[in-house]
């Protein structure tokens, strides 16, 4: 194992540069040797004390404390002392009303319940989570502690189902299998079952019969989660102090946002597709990529600059010799609508020529080691210092700098290697842990650090473009966080292999992340770090036509990967994918404001939005995109038609006039230039076409259904408009009201209404008759629609 990660180090950084990394390595392995703990994992013994306090309660044990406290009916904190508290960096909000609880003797313990959770203390520290019907949602065992380290120990029932943890390269159900929290650069290129990758967070998801709850913990740790006939955690450091939220995926999701942060609505922009590859080396190159876009009639609204612009890799500089005039590109590309990303690593290059080497130095702002030296490690500019960014005033310094890119028109920033990931030749290529902290001035080590310094690196940037440019929203992108992440920060799934298994894996992890709270994240389109074929590319684009981040990337050391390289057909089907996922902007950027509302992820798993039906809990294969659509990609070479796993109702097929029932297994066709796409009955979809607004009617299969469509100016924090669709089906007639709430204009020209699944009935809008139902009406918007005697498409017998 060892050997093989060497060779992959070898690979990616070269054996010069393998070579230079040898002393760090060695450093790091001193710095971070000691002497394995010895002794007993305790558990806390007995009640000695115990005290109500408004919305919760204190208990002493023979060996620690124990808080519990309410934040809101349906949000428990649970805190077991004494250890070091966790500074809040993942928590949004703390001004939380008092709830009312009451407080009763239960046997030897104690029971403590609002209006929606009791938890029951028992006599030796275990605690039980219970819904007001009653029902046991977790049961947990006493924890036990060994001086600084925690192991914290729940029952699982057999037919439990758990999910999360942030960035897994997992089934989507965790069950089974045993995860570490220690945000890690696996190297080059991974597949399924590496473990850590990039992004973890200590939050996840259960669902059983009885019901379902969320459980974060507060704790940076690098724990390890064990998730077999019982949950196992073990945390080396730091408090136990965790969060408990019952109820379905849909609210307990609502909840732990509101606690750890929404994401804020991005840039309509942000959600058109991107185009990047490690190797666009030059301004001529981006001109040319540019004018094939435009050539090939291709829409596009993003180009990613990697490493190579930089000014020998030093972070917020321009190589003028090949970006003459960066401020020029960027106004060329802008009049086509195409905004630049620019990536940025936190490695400060060691050089005292540099300013802001110079000015970080001067002022204390790096990492330092135990002995107060400053830590220089090796990434792609040769020796580095990194910010301290657990120091509000680095923060601020770091912020500040955005501005210097700013000023070459660049729109959007790309956090890569800030797990914090630097060049060593074997072991965790990350900071020794003795390495120092600030920890906001009480000080710390990286043992503590690690897991945040992503997060915080985010926080820096977001703060800074906020303040330099309060009317623009930031556009963010990061490899690593924390939680919490989403209140700053995109994410991509980072340096995937182009394999079919990687295409498969891709469903599993940006569910797992969504359900962690991170809703906008995607993978490099074809995979990082291999060669494609056109099958695999064109199957992965498709794919990722329907996720929140549309990007295609690759590494430098494989052939270019842009939508013409595969010539036809390939071209026409990323050609008409692309179009679509521009025709489905209004329905995206609504999902977009409403995770800003909710923290719901806009790609759900199937059982999304209770978990009620246990056939759908394991379905890693399709996903939901909002309340309306069901995509089932293809993800093995060759298959032209696939199986699909349905909730329960109708699905009609978005490509044809077919309709399907559900719960069960379908055959649907995916030749090709299709994947299946399901729509659900009585949803209203809102689509884009050459500035028409096109609502798409698909009838209820109860008696309601709608949809909502927001719009505003696309950036910015202006007015913006919100149109609701009602959908109800009354004896003989279907009618849909339209209603309008918000002061931004009604931003297309006229609409277009499609029926669908509707054979007959008479049509009338506002009270005139349109005569005998058609596929396609044409309209301006207005307050109700009316279908007489409207007769249905049947279902397809498959
Ligand atoms: O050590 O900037 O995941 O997207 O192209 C590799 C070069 C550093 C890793 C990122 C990848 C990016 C690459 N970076």
């Amino acid at each position: 194992m060892r050997l093989r990660a060497m060779l992959r180090a070898l690979r990616l950084i070269g054996p010069r540069k393998a070579l230079r990394a040898v002393g760090y390595t060695l450093l790091r392995d001193r710095l971070d040797f000691r002497l394995p703990p010895a002794g007993p994992f305790l558990p806390p013994g007995n009640i000695r004390e115990a005290t109500s306090a408004s919305g919760g309660g204190c208990f002493r044990f023979t060996r620690g404390e124990l808080e519990v406290r309410f934040l809101a009916p349906d949000l428990v904190r649970v805190t077991w002392g004494r250890g070091l508290l966790p500074i809040p960096y993942a928590i949004a909000r703390d001004d939380w009303l008092p709830v009312e609880t009451s407080w009763r003797r239960a046997g030897e313990g104690y029971a403590l319940a609002s209006s929606e959770l009791e938890v029951v203390v028992e006599a030796d520290g275990g605690l039980t989570f219970r819904d007001p019907a009653g029902r046991t949602l977790r049961r947990e065992f006493p924890p036990r502690r060994r001086r600084r380290e925690w192991v914290h120990w729940a029952e699982l029932r057999p037919e439990e189902h758990l999910y999360g943890l942030g960035e897994r390269a997992a089934p989507l159900n965790l069950r089974g299998g045993e995860y570490c929290m220690w945000n890690s650069d696996p190297l080059g290129g991974y597949g399924p079952g590496v473990d850590p990758l990039y992004l973890g967070i200590p939050v996840y998801l259960g669902l059983h019969q009885e019901g379902s709850y969320l459980l974060f913990y507060e704790n940076s740790y690098r724990a390890v989660f064990r998730f077999k006939d019982l949950a196992r955690v073990y945390f080396p450091g730091g408090s136990l102090r965790y969060y408990f939220i019952p109820g379905p995926p849909e609210r307990a999701l609502r909840r732990y946002t509101e606690l750890t942060g929404r994401p804020p609505l991005p840039p309509r922009w942000a959600l058109g597709y991107h185009q990047s590859r490690w190797g666009y080396r030059e301004q001529e190159e981006v001109r040319t990529l540019l004018k094939k876009f435009l050539d090939h009639d291709l829409p596009l609204s993003v180009i990613h600059l990697d490493i190579d612009y930089m000014d020998g890799f030093r972070v917020f500089t321009v190589d003028r010799s090949r970006f003459p005039d960066l401020l020029a590109l960027a106004r060329e590309l802008a009049e086509h609508g195409v905004r630049l990303v620019a990536i940025l690593d936190p490695g400060v290059k060691r050089d005292p020529e540099y300013d802001l080497f110079r000015e970080g130095l001067e002022s204390g702002h790096f990492c330092t080691l135990p002995n107060g030296a400053v830590l220089y490690a090796l990434v792609w500019p040769g020796w580095c210092a990194f910010p301290d960014f657990t120091d509000p005033v680095v923060r601020a310094w770091w912020g500040k700098q955005y501005s210097r890119l700013l000023e070459w028109g660049i729109a959007g920033f790309w956090h890569d290697m800030n797990e914090p990931s630097v060049h060593t030749d074997w072991g965790d290529s990350t900071f020794p842990l003795p390495t120092r902290h600030v920890m906001e001035g009480r000080g710390g080590d990286h043992r503590e650090a690690h897991n945040l310094y992503g997060l915080l690196m985010n926080q820096a940037a977001y703060e800074g473009l906020c303040q330099q440019r309060p009317d623009v929203r930031p556009f963010l992108l990061s490899r690593s966080g924390w939680a919490g992440l989403q209140r700053y920060a995109w994410n991509w799934t980072g340096d995937t292999e182009s394999t079919w298994e990687a295409l498969q894996q891709t469903i599993p992890t940006v569910l797992g992340l969504g359900l962690s709270g991170i809703p906008y994240t995607g993978p490099d389109i074809g995979g990082f770090s291999g060669r494609p074929s056109a099958e695999l590319y064109t199957r992965w684009f498709q794919l990722a036509t329907f996720l929140p981040f549309f990007r295609t990337h690759s590494a430098w050391d494989v052939p270019p990967r842009e939508p013409w390289t595969w010539g036809e057909p390939v071209l026409s089907i990323v050609r008409e994918f692309l179009r679509l996922r521009y025709r489905l902007m209004p329905y995206l950027y609504t999902l977009a404001w409403e995770t800003s509302r909710t923290g719901h992820p806009l790609v759900r798993p199937l059982f999304w939005p209770d978990g009620r039906d246990p056939a759908l809990w394991d379905v890693q294969d399709a996903f939901l995109l909002g309340e309306a659509l069901l995509v089932a990609p293809v993800l093995e070479e060759g298959a032209r038609s696939r199986r699909v796993t349905l909730p329960a109702g109708r699905w009609y097929d978005f490509w044809e006039e077919a309709v399907y029932r559900g719960p069960g297994t379908v055959s649907v066709p995916a030749p090709l230039e299709c994947i299946p796409l399901l729509v659900r009955a009585g949803s209203v979809l809102p689509m884009e076409e050459e500035g028409r607004l096109a609502l798409h009617l698909y009838p209820p299969e109860g008696s309601e259904g709608g949809g909502l469509l927001y719009s505003d100016a696309g950036d910015g924090y202006g007015p913006w408009r919100l149109e609701r669709f009602h959908l109800r089906q009354t004896g003989d007639a279907l009618e849909m009201a339209w209603e309008t709430e918000g002061d931004y204009p009604f931003p297309w020209s006229d609409v277009r209404l499609f029926l669908h699944g509707v054979r007959a009935g008479r049509l009338w809008i506002d009270g005139r008759e349109f005569g005998p139902v058609r596929r396609v009406v044409e309209t301006g918007p207005f307050r109700l629609l009316r279908l007489e005697g409207p007769e249905f498409c049947g279902d397809a017998g498959r």
